[in-house]
Formats: structure tokens, sequence, C-alpha cells
């Protein structure tokens, strides 16, 4: 009995020595004290033992259970200590490491231009209006006196869905949407993206963004139009621009006119910028057709109004001298970041 104990005390301390993984000691717990184990097994044979050797064999088993206990323990302290260790050498962190950037993105020079023409129009009480990219012959042509026979309804001009669906190539159908819906007074801008059938070059794509506004109220004049856009034109140039009204033909205003602001380049001595001439056109405008407001809906011998379209590419490039409109769609961040 005596040797057989130990002999187990013997085994359990080679195994627990040159145990090195953790979750083994568990089985060696269970192998050697569990209700199955090898020690249990021999106390159960403690009928056999003389009575009077009893008590000292008691001892000893009481000893070696202590003592595989006591090791097992120390082997899990020993075995925890080094798995911490070799963590914390796995997960070395060093404080002194620059961090990690995080990028944050910019604004598009375009959408930055739309949001600054937007903010200048609702300072003088224009409501800003979305409208759909997709639209009838009738919204993109006819209401806005654009007859059957207009050049711009060519094939080569306009994409096309069907022959009465096409990509939108202003934003003048938004304006008659709400002209349709809304009694006068009117004042608004409608911006996004307009589409034409052209081939990219350095002024040109086949995608670009426009704003246009509509005013329609009693007694609209053209004085009210010079008014409005010379202040737009301050405001977004700088106080010391001085704006021409040029005479010119759309099909849907009477009378018609192209808008100059003197060169913010050269203060209108001229340069390369505008030409020499000290003018950059930026805008066309003109009071909206008699016919335009009686299609809508509007009465043009009650109402009157004046309307105006740019785009925001061609502004966007004499804001920030930018002479190839194609930058804008490359979406390259070093370009993208400098405004
Ligand atoms: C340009 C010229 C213009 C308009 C747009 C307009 C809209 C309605 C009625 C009458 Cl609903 N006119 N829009 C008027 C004059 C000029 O745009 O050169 N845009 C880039």
């Amino acid at each position: 009995m005596q040797e057989k104990l130990e002999k187990i005390r013997e085994q359990a301390t080679k195994a627990l020595e040159s145990e090195t993984l953790l979750k083994e000691l568990e089985d060696l717990r269970v192998q050697y004290l569990g209700k199955k184990g090898e020690l249990t097994a021999v106390l159960r044979g403690m009928g056999s033992v003389e009575p009077e050797e009893r008590p000292a064999i008691g001892k000893l088993a009481n000893e070696v259970r202590e003592n595989i206990e006591g090791l097992i323990d120390k082997k899990k302290k020993e075995l925890e200590k080094l798995a911490q260790e070799q963590q914390l050498d796995e997960e070395v962190i060093d404080v002194t490491m620059p961090g990690k950037k995080i990028r944050i993105g910019k604004m598009h020079p375009i959408q930055k231009t739309q949001e600054e023409v937007e903010n200048i129009f609702l300072g003088m009480g224009y409501e800003v209006v979305d409208g759909r990219e997709v639209e009838t012959g009738y919204y993109n042509f006819d209401a806005l006196n654009l007859g059957p026979d207009h050049p711009a309804r060519d094939e080569q001009d306009t994409f096309y869905f069907t022959r009465d669906m096409m990509l939108r190539t202003c934003t003048s159908p938004v304006q008659v949407h709400t002209m349709e819906s809304q009694k006068p007074p009117i004042r608004m801008v409608a911006p996004g993206k307009v589409y034409r059938s052209d081939e990219v070059d350095a002024t040109h794509s086949p995608v670009f963004h426009q704003i246009e506004g509509l005013v329609i109220d009693k007694d609209i004049t053209f004085g009210d139009l010079k008014g409005a856009l010379a202040e737009f034109a301050k405001s977004l140039f700088g106080d010391k621009a001085k704006v021409k009204f040029r005479p010119h033909y759309f099909p849907f205003t009477e009378p018609s006119a192209e808008v100059d602001v003197s060169c913010v380049m050269c203060d209108g001595k001229g340069c390369n910028i505008c030409g020499g001439t000290g003018w950059i056109e930026i805008l066309g405008c003109g009071m909206v057709h008699p016919k335009v407001l009686e299609m809508a809906g509007i009465d043009p011998e009650v109402y009157s109004g004046f309307a105006f379209g740019m785009g925001l590419e061609r502004i966007t490039m004499l804001k920030y001298s930018i002479h190839d409109l194609r930058l804008f769609y490359e979406n390259d961040v070093r370009f993208i970041s400098q405004f």
C-alpha cells in the first residue's frame, strides 16, 4: 500500500514536471485525484490494510494528495505566468509611435460653388428646389418654347431613352414643374446635373452642373433682373465686381441677355484669362417669354418674371483659375483637397 502511494507520488511529480500545457493540467488532476483517479483507487483498498497500519497509511495518502495538489497549483501558476509573458512579448505596444492619421474628405469644388451660389440666393429670399434628371420632351423642350424643329432636340445633342424620355439638358424643367404647381410669387433656384451629348475636352463634358433661377410676381421688370444679378456677382466675386448686359437670344426669354463680369484677375484691365477684354461671360438671362408663362398656367397679362442660368463648372474654373474641366471628374484627391 505504502509502495503504491509512493509510486503514485513519483509518477504524478514526473508527469507534472514535464507538463507544458495549461489545458492538460486538469486532465492530470482527474487522473490522480479524481473520483475514479489512481489515489482514490488505492484508498478504496484500505479495508485490506492491518488496522494498526491504517493511521499511518491514511496520513501518507493525505500527504500524497496535498503534495500532488500543491504541485498542480504551482505548475498552474508557472504556466499562467509563462502564457502572460508570451502574450506581452507578442503584443508589444510602442506608445511613442506616431498615431494612424485619419484622412478627412473635402467637399468637391463644384459642390462648394453650388452651395455658395445657393446661399447667396437663399439670402435674397429664394428657395432651392430639386428635380428629376429624366424628363419628357414637353418639360425639357416644348414648355420652354423650343418647338419640334429646334436643333437642341437633335439626337446628336440629347441623350434619349425613348422618343419622349430623355436626360434633361438644363434644369429649366424643374422651374416649369414649380410654375405649374405653385402660385406666384415664385423665387427659386434649381441646381443640378444636366446632360448633353458632347465630346469631352478642356471645356466640355456630357455631364455638367447648372444652376438656374426664376422670379415671378406682379410688376417684375428687367430692372429687377439687373439688380438681382449685379448683387449676386458682387457676393460671389467681391464688391469690386461690375456686370455688363449684352443683348442675346434665347427662345424661352424675351428680351434676353448674356452677363459678363469684370475680370476677377486683372480688375478689367485685360489679361490672358479674359482674353484682353477685361470681361468674362458668366451667365445667360432674360424676361420669361409670355408663351412660357402661359403654357405653365400663369397669366402673362398679370404676372411677369425673369430667369437666368449658369454653368457651375465654368464659375468654379474662373474662381480658382482651373484651365481643364476634366480635372473635376478624375477624383484625384491631390486636386480635390486644394479647395
Ligand atoms: C445659359 C442660359 C438661361 C433660363 C436659362 C429659363 C427657365 C424657365 C423660363 C425661362 Cl422655366 N428661362 N431659364 C433663362 C435664360 C438663360 O440659361 O447660358 N445657361 C448656361
